[in-house]
């Protein structure tokens, strides 16, 4: 019989957010009246801004005629749209056709790993979102410890956790990086919100190149930065068009999450050790093993980078801001320390001393609100929780009200 790629039974737990809805829906299966509001998993609730929304649908309704009608598209996405997000995002840093448009920044993140293989050591921000660690198992770059002395140790064997705590200001010691790996980086992270300033980013460019290391960098939550101080993309620094690749998404800041639409820029300047080129490679990689985002997404992402599309993208996100500034207020007035929140839709809490699946247990059973523990994110993680600023603004108000609970 055929045999099972090793990378599945090396992964030691299921995949977070599958494991969250499965908690509540036993909750609620032992508990079918608890009226349970969800500030977990990061997905978006308010609708798509019209503006938005029209464009899709009279494309999709062009679809219905001859003339409207196309099939398949450049797997590297319309060119219009590549252009229009290398103006938008990048202003001139990035051509067009370094631009690479996706069915979403997770697909990217695994498609990626494609390119590098399983003979890479691979550095994750600890705590950070969690395909980055369990994308990699499944391709063999990493695996449970095996030494004998790996028992209950959380983590994988080849993954360098980056610890990222209150004590680094949330940003890891360079020193660690790996030589010739891989290193994902996310600002505004996820799950801690925090986001690395222009000085440590700049930082991080040097010593990924003098490591030879490249970055995946995750952009997905940039344009909820609001302070202008900071960097929206790694392209803002010097060198990293030499060491950086950049995934984004559509779908925190216009409701695409399920529509589908992202980015990945790969500059031409970016090489493997042998020379080759990582721009030309994606590019196979792009049109062999994907076909091209939806047409019907791609004509609200340009939508989208209309001014209309623009100031309703912005509404959107000051929405959620709003939502976790809520959210950061009700736990600070707990005694609760948090960090996020501010240029990011997460909240990082910590709950000092206590296991977060514990807590999650708590908030769920007491309040009547998920969470997501921060232990699922990586061993720093350990004694946090994430709080998602992605809800209904009532729900969010209630579950403020809820939290109180938490003092009492
Ligand atoms: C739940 C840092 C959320 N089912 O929608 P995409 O694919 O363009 O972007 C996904 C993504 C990429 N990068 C970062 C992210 O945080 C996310 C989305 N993360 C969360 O709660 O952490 C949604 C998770 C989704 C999943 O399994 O990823």
């Amino acid at each position: 019989m055929i045999r099972r790629n090793p990378g599945f039974s090396n992964l030691t737990a299921g995949y977070l957010f599958p494991e969250i809805a499965r908690r509540r829906k036993a909750y609620l299966a032992a508990h079918p009246d608890a009226k349970l509001i969800s500030l977990g998993i990061g997905d978006t609730t308010e609708p798509i801004p019209p503006h938005v929304d029209r464009r899709m649908a009279e494309y999709a309704q062009r679809l219905g005629t001859v003339e409207g009608y196309s099939g398949y598209g450049d797997e590297q996405g319309l060119t219009a749209l590549r252009e229009r997000i290398a103006e938008v995002f990048y202003a001139g840093s990035v051509a067009a056709q370094e631009v690479f448009v996706s069915d979403g920044a997770k697909c990217d993140i695994g498609r990626l790993q494609l390119l590098f293989g399983r003979d890479v050591e691979v550095a994750v921000q600890d705590p950070s979102y969690p395909v980055y660690v369990d994308g990699s198992v499944i391709i063999g770059a990493a695996g449970p410890y095996d030494d004998g002395r790996g028992g209950g140790r959380p983590g994988y064997r080849g993954i360098r956790y980056l610890p990222c705590t209150a004590a680094n200001g949330y940003f890891p010691d360079l020193e660690a990086l790996p030589e010739n790996g891989l290193v994902y980086f996310c600002s505004p992270n996820n799950p801690t919100g925090a986001v690395a300033t222009k000085a440590q980013l700049g930082a991080l460019v040097r010593a990924a190149t003098a490591k030879g290391s490249l970055i995946v960098y995750d952009a997905a939550y940039a344009e909820f930065i609001r302070d202008p101080a900071l960097p929206r993309s790694i392209y803002e620094v010097e060198g990293a068009r030499a060491c950086a690749i950049e995934v984004n998404s559509f779908s925190k800041t216009i409701g695409f999450t399920g529509v589908r639409l992202g980015w990945t820029v790969v500059p031409r300047d970016l090489a493997y050790a042998d020379g080759a080129s990582i721009h030309a490679d994606w590019n196979r990689v792009c049109t062999t093993v994907f076909n091209g985002a939806c047409n019907v997404s791609q004509h609200g992402g340009l939508a989208a980078l209309e001014a209309e599309g623009l100031a309703e993208m912005r509404t959107l996100t000051d929405f959620y801001l709003g939502n976790a500034a809520l959210i950061r207020r009700a736990l600070e007035q707990l005694g609760i320390t948090c960090i996020g929140g501010d240029n990011a839709p997460y909240i990082w809490a910590h709950f000092p001393g206590r296991s977060s699946w514990e807590v999650f247990a708590e908030i769920l059973d007491h309040c009547h609100v998920v969470t997501t523990p921060g232990s699922g994110f990586g061993p720093a993680g350990e004694g946090f929780i994430r709080f998602s600023a992605f809800g209904h603004r009532e729900n969010v108000i209630e579950a403020c009200r809820r939290l109180e609970r938490l003092g009492a």
